[in-house]
Parts: structure tokens; sequence; C-alpha cells
């Protein structure tokens, strides 16, 4: 029996000295921020997912944004090297997590990489050309994904901090994207849903078992997406997202065997 696994990090209480790129920083509560947290923990836990707490780092503002340190797919989990020096110390925590459940592998010195740049649909893998994510990074992480049969698209994206900012895959064949920061040519493969045009954030979506996670703030992006036949649960993430997180940065979805 395959179980689905959320790794997730508390939030720090100097959340509010996180990095920030695109936004301008505005006061940011991290007891608030903690409480959504824990609510959306309660939501990945109703769809189905056994919740696992990393070691927490409160000295690490963004410690909870766990996505980026880690990529995982059924045979391998490739740990990151973030493309923001203040994060470099936010991987070893997850790669002793990781280590229980997937061979490790590893980026070389010179590769940047987020894995909030990283959108895998199946077999084929999307890598953001961002701020955060160079191309020995790319093409780093299509040497270790190439001996199981992963293929990895260095894909433009801009305007916004990682390209699951821009758009998120749901299975099985669609992606959700803002076409002002990614292009729908990316990705001739997939069915493209595009978010509502008033709420251009709306595309980092997180889908778990059967239900598809949009932020709250972005109901007329859920109503196209249930319109779509996808079945959608809004939560409320609005404090992280003033620390430019949203819904697939704050855990690490992975299957385990029993
Ligand atoms: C950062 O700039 O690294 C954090 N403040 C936000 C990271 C969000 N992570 C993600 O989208 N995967």
């Amino acid at each position: 029996m395959t179980r689905t696994i959320a790794l997730v990090r508390e939030v720090s209480p100097l959340l509010s000295e996180c990095a920030l790129t695109h936004l301008t920083r505005t006061s940011i509560d991290s007891t608030v921020a903690s409480r959504q947290h824990h609510e959306y923990c309660r939501v990945l836990a109703g769809a189905g997912a056994r919740v696992e707490w990393l070691a927490p780092l409160p000295q690490h503002p963004d410690g909870v944004f766990v996505e980026d340190t880690a990529i995982v797919v059924d045979e391998v989990a490739v740990i990151t090297r973030p493309g923001i020096e203040s994060r470099a110390g936010e991987t070893a925590t997850t790669a002793e997590a990781l280590a229980r459940y997937r061979t490790l592998a590893h980026l070389s010195d010179a590769a940047t990489l987020d894995g909030g740049d990283v959108m895998c649909a199946g077999r084929t893998i999307y890598v953001g050309r961002s701020g955060r994510t160079n191309a020995v990074g790319i093409a780093d992480l299509g040497k270790a994904l190439a001996p199981f049969g992963y293929t990895v698209h260095g894909t433009e994206v801009s305007g916004c901090l990682h390209l699951k900012t821009a758009c998120t895959f749901v299975p099985p064949n669609v992606v959700v994207l803002n076409p002002a920061w990614v292009s729908p040519q990316s990705f001739p493969a997939l069915e493209i849903v595009r978010v509502h045009p008033d709420e251009p954030h709306a595309a980092n979506t997180l889908t778990v078992g059967s239900v598809t996670l949009v932020g709250a703030a972005f109901p007329r992006t859920a109503e196209v997406l249930e319109r779509r036949g996808i079945r959608t649960r809004l939560v409320d993430l609005s404090e992280l997202a003033k620390a430019e997180g949203a819904l697939t940065c704050s855990s690490i979805i992975l299957e385990s065997q029993g």
C-alpha cells in the first residue's frame, strides 16, 4: 500500500525577516502565519496525507518553505542548492528526513536550484530559469533524473519568484497558469487553464489525492477550475503570502510504501 507523506516545518518566529524579491516588506505576524500553516496541515491530512514535521529551524526566517529544499520523485530525492545564500542552511534537515524514504542525490557546487522552480508532470519535468535557478542546476537535475526516465525542460519565467508562482500541474493533464509570467506555449502537451485575470497569484495550486487546494484569496480561479471539473478547496495562507510563499512552497509531498 502506498501512503502520501507531507513533510512540513514549523513557521520561524523570525518569518518577518524573510527574503523578498517581488514584494514590498509589510508587517508579518509569525503567530498568525503559524496558525494558518497548522490549518493547511490539517487540510493536507484531510486530503489523505500523513503530515510529518521536519526539525524546526527557528533561526531560518524562510525555513517553512520546505519545497525549495528538495525534489522528490518515486525513485530518488534530489537535495537542492537554494538560489539565495540565506537559505543554504535549510537543506540538511530535509535530507536527513528524506533519507528514510529515498536514495539521495546532490547537485554540483556551481548549481543553484529552488524546488519552487520545479514542476513535475509525470515523467516530464519543467524547471524555471528564474533568479534562483541557474543553467547548471537545471542540467544537474536532468542528469540526476535521466536514469529513471525523466526529461527535464528549462522553462522561461519572468515577473515572479519561481516557475510554480506562475503555474502548477493538476493531474492528469492540466496546467493552471498566469500567461503574464509563463507562456502557455511552454506546455504543448498539457491542457491550459488560465487564472482569473483579477487573481495573478492564483496559479500556485496544490493537488493532494483528489482535491486541488487554491489560495483563499482566489475564489474566481477556484470557480474556473470547478467548472473544468476539478474539485477545489480554498486554504488561507495570506500571512505566508506576504513572505512570497504559497501552497506548494509549504510542504514536500511524496508517496511512500507501507
Ligand atoms: C524566499 O524568497 O525564498 C521566500 N521568502 C519565499 C519562498 C517561497 N517558496 C516557493 O515558492 N517555493
